[in-house]
């Protein structure tokens, strides 16, 4: 397969001025006809007019006729990926007529079918398996889409834009056509056709236009669309009110799908969600997916501008749209929520598997230099870090500076595709400011690692950080120049009170670190402060510092940044727990620092503290995270280490967990407001440390997962049995699982968290168990959300079972991925994520899972997504 550099970029030699399609929708073939404006791009220089190369894979080409005349296949060449047209004007309009079989489409890209409703997903190259065209960002059209089915069918046909005509024909299907007046790239399209409701609502934009608002879905979910549209009014006004962006069409569609690769698309207009991102009712989803829907409704309406008005130039951009739109999501998230919550959460998932992919084989810098595949390029370092470096240019111009930065972007740029050169530029014009060393995260790979020392002279009273930079080589990025990274950091005196580090009073201050070594100086600080840094995880960088368990205990109770007090309690355990697996791994005899016990007691009796930053303070590293800490990683190790705190925490706080467990009982009606979700999250989390402590607490257990009236107890309650390591939770566990199947079998959603419970399951015997559910009626390998909750969760989760010492683990994800690479490629090179950090393990995993690679690798067929990963990975 060939690889595609950012070097080599060109215009195209045409552009498309408009695009009219049409769709005849039919059980064996589709057959689909375009009508393309082109125009010779005069910006290139050209000695003859060029051919016309289309991209086009996967269909039947039938007819082409160019300024209305037939061309023959002797005129035109076509291969595999393309249709080359000979050109002899400057303007000219190409008809295309193709046939294509979307009930055979189980890749799941262009147009397929979900429970008998057509449906498409042209980001990223998806359009070129529904009609042959200019599958590029950059070549922005005018779209007229008419949809031709039958009505009994296919009652319900959308497309982007506005409906402007419709009919029915001799034939009896019917047609609607769908104008979209905005100019936008192939991967916006989207169409939908079957047999839906919708609930629909009204939205007043700030200009004072009504905009209809629709949600559509299978029938027997149209109770579940209430939270998403309330999520989409919210979103609506939060852009409105911080960034001044106003919708711009009458009407704004959603529609939810069964079989979806990702969480959700951006299409203009028509947004396509996965039905695990849009659907949820009380007592069907929990309060992390009531959540994750507010988020995505939110990021895919924010693409509006952030990726639809405003494009890519091209894929190596897409952190353009997507690190912004992320950036955008989580502030609207944080507003709507808890601020400091949802910022220990989010760094919390970059350092445990953002910073695992920089530090893996795949490593690329958030503007990649090339790609084979670039589906393989939607990546946590292009989304996650990408929304981090945007981050730091929001902290480093101010909250205004950046809305002032944000509006020139979108005045500038309005109906262009362009790159992440022009985002910075904008910035940097708009403030004054000079990014040119900052645009270094654009381009180098990899965690930059910073190692802070410091001195204290008691008789200048002065205070020196000194502050070392270095980034770690990643695959083709050997030598790294320093980044320009803010350091926000505060100073604390021995009371544990923050010191003024400026005349303004100000506590917290960010240094501007950019040289591989630079030290600062702090002035009138009259005793040895202890620094408190990188507040807010101000940067997505790692921090060595030679903390004492007694310091990082003291910063745990009085650092007055949220961030830097849940950081420290973490670091805290991240010590005891480092010690503890390298004990287990030596099987030495485990006992519990008691600082970890008293950082904890702490927590559980301060009733003052927001109960949702508790729940996360109270939450151990996961093993993910540990294993990210590791040098070499021996995940059994840390499984025991993991599992001895818990119980020791669970036994040595008992009163505490119940106390606080009893208190937060409630009989309120289910709400998803963020203070009843933190009181839920505090309470479960007791509820998971009392589940450790024998028989004596099961009739709890089995109390709260047979009265709970909402799905976050209720699942709560069935986590915590399955997980119970008492032998007598057995049966009582079965039978809940049992009677949680025969309850929600009909519900997709339900189904999909009941595999998971049971895919996470890291008690002996587990393993069995998961491989009996690939029988199981509610699994099913063409779904990629059954796909990622039984498999993906097993092999991403479910540590002490994936990597077990016989290989059986591994073996189970190739063969998944082996499969999927023919049926969904997509899916399948996502999957095989986990085998790709093998070199990080030690023995027996690190050969073992070396040993599902190469075999992969020898398939005949691989995938462009599959083989991209495989050889990576193997270099
Ligand atoms: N922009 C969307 C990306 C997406 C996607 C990419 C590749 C394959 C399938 C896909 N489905 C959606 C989602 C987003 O970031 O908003
Ligand atoms: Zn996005």
């Amino acid at each position: 397969p060939k690889t595609i550099y950012l070097k080599d970029y060109q215009e195209p030699d045409y552009w498309i001025d408009n695009t009219e399609l049409s769709f005849d929708l039919g059980e064996e073939i589709t057959v689909v006809q375009s009508k393309l404006s082109l125009r010779l791009n005069e910006n290139k220089t050209h000695n003859n007019l060029p051919p016309l190369v289309l991209d086009g894979t996967d269909q039947v080409l039938k007819q082409v006729l160019v300024d209305g005349k037939t061309i023959e296949p002797g005129q035109y060449k076509l291969t595999d990926e393309t249709l080359a047209l000979p050109v002899t004007q400057k303007t000219f309009i190409v008809e295309v007529t193709t046939e294509i079989k979307p009930q055979e489409n189980t890749s799941l890209e262009g147009l397929y079918k979900s429970n008998g409703m057509f449906c498409t997903q042209c980001e990223a190259e998806g359009f070129r398996k529904i009609t042959y065209y200019l599958d590029r960002p950059d070549v922005m059209a005018k779209f007229k889409t008419t949809i031709i089915a039958d009505p009994k069918q296919y009652p319900v046909m959308l497309s982007n834009g506005n409906d402007i005509a419709k009919g029915e024909r001799e034939d009896g299907k019917q047609w609607v056509t769908w104008e979209d007046p905005f100019k936008k790239p192939s991967y916006l399209f989207a169409l939908v056709a079957g047999d839906l409701s919708n609930i629909t609502d009204k939205y007043t934009t700030c200009s004072g236009r009504e905009i209809t608002l629709k949600i559509f879905t299978e029938h027997k979910n149209i109770d579940k669309c209430d939270h998403a549209m309330t999520s989409l009014k919210k979103s609506m006004k939060w852009d409105e009110d911080v960034y001044g962006r106003e919708y711009d069409l009458d009407i704004f569609m959603i529609v939810a799908v069964d079989h979806f690769n990702m969480g959700a698309m951006e299409n203009k207009g028509l947004n396509i969600f996965n039905s695990s991102c849009v659907l949820a009712k009380p007592d069907t989803a929990t309060d992390n997916a009531y959540q994750r829907i507010e988020a995505i409704v939110g990021h895919e309406y924010f693409h509006n501008w952030s990726g639809n008005r405003v494009t890519c130039r091209d894929w190596f951009q897409l952190s353009l749209k997507e690190g912004f739109t992320v950036f955008r999501d989580a502030e609207f998230s944080a507003d709507m929520n808890s601020r400091p919550v949802k910022r220990i959460e989010d760094a919390n998932f970059l350092r445990t598997a953002q910073f695992a992919e920089d530090a893996g084989p795949t490593a690329h810098p958030i503007r990649p230099d090339s790609y084979i595949e670039i589906s393989n390029f939607y990546t946590l370092t292009v989304y996650e870090k990408g929304a981090e470096v945007v981050r730091m240019i929001h902290n480093i111009v101010g909250k205004e500076g950046f809305r002032k930065g944000s509006d020139l972007y979108f005045e500038r740029h309005d109906g262009q595709a362009v790159t992440t050169e022009e985002f910075v530029k904008a910035m940097e014009d708009a403030n004054q400011v000079d990014l040119i060393q900052f645009r270094r995260w654009y381009s180098q790979a990899g965690t930059p690692v910073i190692t802070v020392t410091d001195q204290y002279d008691n008789n200048n009273q002065q205070y020196q950080l000194t502050v070392k930079q270095h980034c770690p080589a990643t695959p083709g990025q050997t030598d790294k120049k320093p980044f320009h990274i803010p350091v926000a950091i505060g100073l604390l005196d021995p009371e544990g009170h923050d010191i003024a580090l400026n005349n303004a009073g100000d506590t917290t201050q960010v240094l501007d670190v950019t040289e591989q070594q630079q030290t600062f100086t702090f002035k009138n600080i009259a005793q040895q402060p202890l620094p408190s840094l990188l507040r807010g995880f101000s940067a997505p960088v790692k921090v060595k510092y030679p903390y004492s368990r007694d310091q990082l205990l003291f910063l745990a109770s009085h650092d007055s940044d949220g961030f830097n007090r849940w950081e420290a309690g973490q670091q805290l355990a991240v010590d005891i727990l480092e010690e503890l697996a390298e004990k287990a791994r030596k099987n030495q005899s485990l006992t519990l620092d008691d600082r970890l016990i008293q950082a904890y007691r702490a927590v559980l009796q301060d009733e003052q503290l927001d109960p949702a930053v508790a729940a996360k303070m109270l939450a151990l590293p996961s093993e993910g995270y540990l294993a990210e800490q590791a040098e070499t990683i021996y995940p059994l190790a840390i499984h025991q280490a993991r599992e001895f705190a818990k119980q020791q925490l669970a036994e040595a706080l008992s009163e505490d967990w119940l106390a606080v467990y009893q208190r937060l009982q409630s009989d309120k009606a289910y709400q998803p407001t963020a203070a009843d979700i933190a009181e839920r999250s505090l309470k479960n989390t007791c509820l998971s440390y009392l589940s450790q402590l024998g028989e004596q607490q099961l009739a709890l257990l089995e109390k709260q997962y047979q009265t709970a009236t909402n799905m976050t107890d209720k699942y709560a309650a069935l986590s915590c049995l399955v997980n119970a390591p008492a032998e007598p939770a057995k049966p009582i566990a079965k039978t809940a699982l049992a009677d949680f199947y025969q309850r929600w079998q009909e519900d997709v959603q339900v189904m999909e968290q009941w595999l998971a419970v049971q895919a996470n399951c890291s008690l002996p015997g587990a393993f069995e168990h998961i491989l009996s559910l690939q029988e199981h009626e509610a699994f099913d390998i063409t779904n990629p959300n059954k796909i990622r909750s039984l498999i993906g969760q097993f092999a991403m989760n479910n540590a002490v079972h994936f990597h077990q010492e016989t290989g059986v683990g591994y073996k189970l994800l190739a063969d998944y991925v082996i499969k999927l690479n023919i049926v969904n490629p997509q899916i399948a090179s996502r999957l095989l994520t986990p085998l790709t950090r093998w070199k990080r393990y030690g023995e027996p995993h690190q050969a073992q899972m070396k040993a599902e690679l190469v075999r992969i690798r020898k398939q005949p067929e691989l995938s462009k997504d599959v083989y991209e990963i495989v050889e990576k990975s193997l270099k």
